[in-house]
């Protein structure tokens, strides 16, 4: 019966996204079965536009056709529904504190090294100074913890963990260095124990692939920039 309801489940994303690995983890870490359906965001499914009306974006999980939008969203969705190895903490405080710390920083760094790949001047350093502020903060949240989630890894570690995979691409093309691991030695530890674990082990990909995506990415997205502000 559990089996049959785990079928149930479908992720759409798309293979370079942060925010669609983070919930391909949680489903690997309660050992949820899926079917994994890659989106093309330059062509999107009329599937994609009925699930998330109000954003147009992956990931979306379908659960026996309901579909839920927004990663950190369906993170919780699922931890709620499948109970087995909890991600979110379980007092109320540090339950709040990991929904504030989330998306606070996807807001900061991953949005932030993103747009240094392709602006130039005052932005890029406002950029820089933004992702290197949070950056501070999530070495500080390490402090006599192994993992953001304490023990063992939990919510935050699964939010944060792009930051292991994706930031090191990034300041390959942007040129800046949003990573230094003498700046953040606790983050470069987490960063590797976060990488050895089995359900991230088993979804990483040659960060070559990873690079040339966004060498096109910062190509495309500078013309687009240079054609609005003519
Ligand atoms: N806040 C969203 C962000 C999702 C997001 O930005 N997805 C990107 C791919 S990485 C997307 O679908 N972009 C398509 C578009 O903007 O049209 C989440 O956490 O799920």
């Amino acid at each position: 019966m559990e089996k049959e309801k785990e079928k149930e489940v479908k992720l759409m994303g798309a293979w370079f996204s942060p925010y669609v690995h983070r919930v391909a983890w949680v489903l690997k870490l309660k050992g949820i079965q899926y079917e994994y359906v890659e989106e093309k965001l330059n062509n999107k499914s009329s599937l994609l536009h009925a699930c998330n009306p109000v954003y147009h974006k992956i990931p979306v999980l379908l659960h026996h056709g309901k579909p839920i939008a927004e990663s950190l969203f369906i993170i919780e969705y699922i931890d709620e529904t499948w109970k087995q190895n909890p991600i979110l903490p379980t007092h109320p405080y540090d339950r709040a504190m990991a929904r504030f710390w989330a998306p606070y920083i996807d807001q900061t760094i991953l949005e932030g090294s993103k747009r240094a790949l392709y602006v130039e001047g005052e932005q890029l350093n406002k950029d820089i100074k933004q992702v290197s502020d949070a950056m501070e903060v999530l070495e500080g949240l390490l402090k006599g913890k192994k993992y953001f989630g304490g023990e063992t890894t939990g919510f935050l570690d699964i939010a944060f963990g792009w930051i292991a995979i994706w930031l090191d691409a990034i300041d390959e093309v942007s040129g800046v260095r949003f990573f230094d691991p003498h700046r953040y030695p606790l983050l470069h530890n987490w960063k590797n124990k976060f990488r050895e674990m089995d359900a991230v082990k088993d979804s990483l990909f040659p960060m070559g692939k990873l690079v040339c995506f966004f060498r096109k990415y910062r190509q495309y997205s500078k013309l687009r920039l240079s054609e609005a502000t003519k």
